[in-house]
Formats: structure tokens, C-alpha cells, sequence
């Protein structure tokens, strides 16, 4: 029997559809966003190396937190999942400083109301990986906020809690990754409720469009660090001299190429399965 889909929200590049009242299907495309404008040109499986990673990590973090996952489609770029009651809160964890942290860092000493030690350079490792939680801002740009303003949002039990896991999650993820040639400096969670208020793991996780993926050989604090999946990309955009407003310009041939080859790159770093594999039977990430 078919079901009826419902088309219930559009991120930038993956699609939101409900199936009945209980479940979501989760659709990611081969679009690519870069200085937060979607390109005119796609990266063939981009959608499904995005979608077989998230599936991977949440067949393997079910101890540290139950998942919104019920079935990873044959097609290896749909998802079902629980439908959640959302928490108003991005649950950002860093463990080196970049980005916005650093950004607050320089400015003001700390980052989210976490003191760190003088003289860290941009990239540094942190001590200990901090939480660092932001706003869904409506217009566009998350917003970075303290313990004191996440906890007027979702409360002080449901804060511990978030807190505690997103640092279990990123623990458990960074080993791995650190392991297999990739440091994971930085990562976003999005948790929901099931209807008995467990928290449950929602959206996707430790993608590279979730997360700050940099190759561990290349790894040189004191500037910035190349991205593992989207350099090729801001490096071409850079060369134009585009103004990073809309609309973005297309990709030639050979930045979609090398793109493809990076993702599908840090896929086979990070599940030791062959991407082919994955394609012919997308249920090995789960095993
Ligand atoms: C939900 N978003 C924000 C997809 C991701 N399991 C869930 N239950 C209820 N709602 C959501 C989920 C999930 N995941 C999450 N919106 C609704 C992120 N979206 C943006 C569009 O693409």
C-alpha cells in the first residue's frame, strides 16, 4: 500500500515530507551550499553520501541516545523517521576553535560563556570540548547564546541533558573519526521528544554539512583550515571574485569532480565500506 506524502518543509538542500501522523520522510538532494548561497550546480551523490554517514553514526550511537532513524530507503538518499516534537535549540559542540567560536573568542576572551586560556590561535584544539548551543535565528544566521538563555528555552533538566549527550555523541564520533584520518572540530545536533518526553537524536549527524571535517595530515593551527569536503569549492567561487550574494556561480567539470571524489572520500574513510557498496546495498552502513 502506498502512502500519501506531504510536503512540509524545504532546508536549503534537503526536503521534509510527513507520511501519516507519526513519521517523516527525509529527502537529501545533491544541491551544495557554499558561503550559505545553493549553487546552480549539484554533486552527483552528494545526497547520498550525506544520508549513508548520518545513517552509519545513528546505527552506532543508539547506546548513548536513541535515534529518529526507522528505515533507510533503497535509493540511499531518503530516510523514515519518528516525527519528534523539536527543541528550540541547535546543540553545537566544539572541540577546536573555529568559526563563530573563535570569532567570539578573539573578540571577547571566551566562547558561549565558556572561559578559555589566553594566546589559543584559530584551529587550536581545545582543552575540552565545550557546548556551545545557538538559535534557529528566523532570519536566516544562527545565533550563539549562553547556558542562561538555552536554559529559558528548553529548561534546566533537558539543558543537563542535551549537554551531556551532544558531548557523549561528539566523544564517541571524534575517536572514531580521529582514527580513520579526520578531525571533527566542530558539530551540530538537532534533538526532538518522542511522545513519552525521551530525547531522541533527530536530523542528520556528523555530516559534513552538519559538521567541521578537516584531513588530520593536513592539520596546521595558526589560520584556517581546509575544508575537507567544499575547499575546491570556495577556492573556484574565490577565483571569479563573486560577491557571495545570489545567484551562485556554475561549477565547471572539474570542481564538481574532485567535490564528488572528496565526499565519497570521507564516506569510505569513515565507514571502511566502498561508496559502490553502499550504492548496491545502502543497509551495510547499519550492520
Ligand atoms: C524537523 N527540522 C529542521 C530537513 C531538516 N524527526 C523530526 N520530527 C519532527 N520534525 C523534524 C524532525 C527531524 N529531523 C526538523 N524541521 C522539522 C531541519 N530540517 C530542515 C529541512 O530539511
Amino acid at each position: 500500500m502506498s502512502e500519501t506524502l506531504i510536503h512540509v518543509a524545504s532546508g536549503k538542500v534537503r526536503e521534509l515530507f510527513t507520511i501519516g501522523d507519526e513519521r517523516l520522510l527525509l529527502v537529501a538532494s545533491d544541491r551544495i551550499s557554499t558561503f550559505d548561497v545553493v549553487l546552480p550546480t549539484e554533486i552527483p551523490d552528494k545526497g547520498r553520501v550525506l544520508t549513508g554517514l548520518s545513517a552509519f553514526w545513528f546505527a552506532r550511537t543508539g547506546d548513548v541516545c536513541p535515534s529518529h532513524l526507522l528505515e533507510l530507503r533503497p535509493d540511499g538518499r531518503s530516510t523514515e523517521c519518528r516525527r519528534l516534537e523539536m527543541l528550540p535549540l541547535e546543540c553545537v559542540v566544539r572541540g577546536y576553535l573555529a568559526g563563530s567560536g573563535w570569532k567570539d573568542y578573539l573578540r571577547t576572551g571566551s566562547t558561549s560563556g565558556h572561559a578559555l586560556p589566553a594566546g589559543l590561535r584559530e584551529s587550536d584544539r581545545l582543552p575540552e570540548p565545550i557546548f556551545t548551543p545557538s538559535t534557529k535565528a528566523t532570519s536566516g544566521h544562527d545565533e550563539n547564546i549562553d547556558a542562561a538563555q538555552a536554559i529559558e528555552l528548553v529548561g534546566r533538566e533537558r539543558y543537563e541533558e542535551v549537554e551531556r549527550t551532544s558531548l557523549a555523541l561528539y566523544r564517541f564520533a571524534s575517536e572514531h573519526a580521529a582514527a580513520r584520518g579526520i578531525l571533527i572540530a566542530d558539530t551540530k545536533f538537532e534533538f526532538g521528544l518522542d511522545a513519552e518526553g525521551r530525547l531522541v537524536l533527530a536530523d542528520e549527524a556528523f555530516t559534513p554539512d552538519s559538521s567541521r571535517f578537516w584531513p588530520a595530515d593536513e592539520y596546521a593551527p595558526g589560520g584556517p583550515q581546509p575544508s575537507f569536503d567544499k575547499q575546491f569549492v570556495r577556492d573556484y567561487c574565490e577565483s571569479l571574485g563573486w560577491d557571495k550574494t545570489p545567484p551562485g556561480p556554475e561549477l565547471p567539470d572539474d570542481v564538481v569532480s574532485g567535490t564528488r571524489a572528496r565526499y565519497i572520500d570521507a564516506f569510505e574513510r569513515l565507514t571502511g565500506i566502498a561508496f559502490a557498496d553502499y550504492l548496491a546495498e545502502p543497509s551495510a552502513v547499519l550492520a
